[in-house]
């Protein structure tokens, strides 16, 4: 097949799922277009069956606001008729769903199916604004077939959007090939003395991941055990977390890496993995610490609960809870045996349900649905 991919080509999870989709779907066999404003950061080298289609957006005094949408929408316009795209696969509903809409009008002659990849913060936060809930609703509804990437998604985006239309759940993935634990000489030494626990956490720095309770947890496992925090990662409230670490002492605890192409190593290293965010349409980082060995503790909210298996791969508490997520923590980092079972359970978890050519195979099926009909 000849499938046109549209993504956010920057650090982030929809990005990232798209792009490997993308790998391994070339690898397959089929031909893939992506297109967007930047090369995908996975995309680093070249791959054979991988075309990139950069969006190149002009600049004009009058405009305030460059028009992406539109430049988006006719360069999608341009691959299909160019490459003879068979279908369109859209991440992150926006705004690439209304510019795959308006690309379908522009290529009236030729068939052109609509797949779109509802991500989470596109529905959850963005989706629902009052300025973008009427297109938002509008491009789902006239996606020829859309997947959320949890039944918790899924639910979220029906009731939200009030929606008639068929959503299907097809989760996100991990290569356990790629992601798994790694030795790593050297390395854990660099960041924690031998009798240490690290801890990591690993996001975009938004207010949804609630950075200011990974540190709360961080500082109550700290009171009973010794202990350091890898923070990997960058983004808004990164600022404001330096300054509420330095403010309760802990800046000598705390390591802030940054953002990180390849966390498997830092995952590989890490004892216990925090995700206590506000809301997790799936949480990729933490099926990829599962996959590394890493136990999570993480908000139950959300597709998490899809994820995580509470008390047997991590452990699930509300959200904002604390103290309970701190008490947890420390349960599987010094309970004798039970890190070395969880980190077990969690390999396997992630590998047996989430495996990269088991979801591959999911999207191909849809994929061929579309073209069938
Ligand atoms: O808002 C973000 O955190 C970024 C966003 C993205 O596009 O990467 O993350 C969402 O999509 C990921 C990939 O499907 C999910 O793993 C994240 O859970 C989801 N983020 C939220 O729901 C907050």
């Amino acid at each position: 097949m000849r499938i046109g991919i549209i993504c956010y080509p920057s650090y982030g999870g929809s990005g990232v799922l798209a792009t490997e989709l993308g790998k391994r779907l070339a690898l397959r066999g089929h031909q893939v277009h992506f297109i967007s404003y930047d090369r995908p950061f996975k995309l680093d080298r070249f791959h054979e069956n991988i075309y990139y289609h950069e969006v190149e957006v002009i600049d004009y005094p009058l405009f305030k606001f460059p028009p992406y949408m539109m430049a988006l929408a006719s360069k999608i316009a341009e691959v299909s008729k160019w490459a003879n795209l068979d279908l369109i696969h859209v991440h992150y509903a926006i705004p690439h769903s209304v510019s795959a809409f308006l690309a379908k009008q522009l290529v009236k002659d030729k068939r052109l199916p609509i797949l779109t990849t509802l991500h989470g913060t596109d529905i959850t936060i963005v989706g629902h604004e009052p300025q973008f809930y009427d297109i938002t609703k509008f491009s789902i509804e006239e996606s020829d077939l859309v997947t959320a990437v949890s039944s918790s998604l899924k639910e979220e985006t029906t009731k939200i959007f009030k929606l008639d239309k068929e959503i299907r759940v097809i989760y996100n993935f991990v290569n356990p090939e790629e992601y798994h634990r790694l030795s790593m000489p050297g390395l854990r030494e660099r960041f924690a003395e031998p009798a240490e626990k690290l801890i990591i956490h690993v996001s975009n720095f938004r207010p949804v991941k609630r950075l200011k309770d990974v540190v709360d947890v961080f500082s109550l496992i700290k009171k009973e055990i010794p202990a350091k925090l890898l923070m990997v990662g960058d983004g808004p409230d990164g600022s404001a977390i330096h300054q509420y670490i330095n403010s309760i002492g802990l800046s000598e605890s705390v390591w802030f890496l940054g953002k990180q192409e390849r966390v498997i190593e830092l995952l590989s290293i890490s004892d216990l993995c925090l995700l206590p965010s506000e809301k997790e349409s799936f949480g990729l980082v933490a099926l990829e610490a599962m996959a590394c060995g890493v136990p999570v503790v993480a908000s139950d909210t959300g597709g998490l609960p899809e994820v995580i298996r509470d008390g047997e791969t991590g452990y699930l508490l509300p959200v904002g809870d604390t103290k309970s997520m701190a008490k947890k923590a420390l349960l599987v980092l010094q309970t004798e045996g039970l890190w070395q079972e969880m980190s077990h359970r969690g390999r396997l978890f992630a590998a047996n349900n989430f495996h990269i050519d088991r979801i591959v195979e999911e999207y191909e099926k849809v994929y061929r649905e579309l073209l069938s009909n």
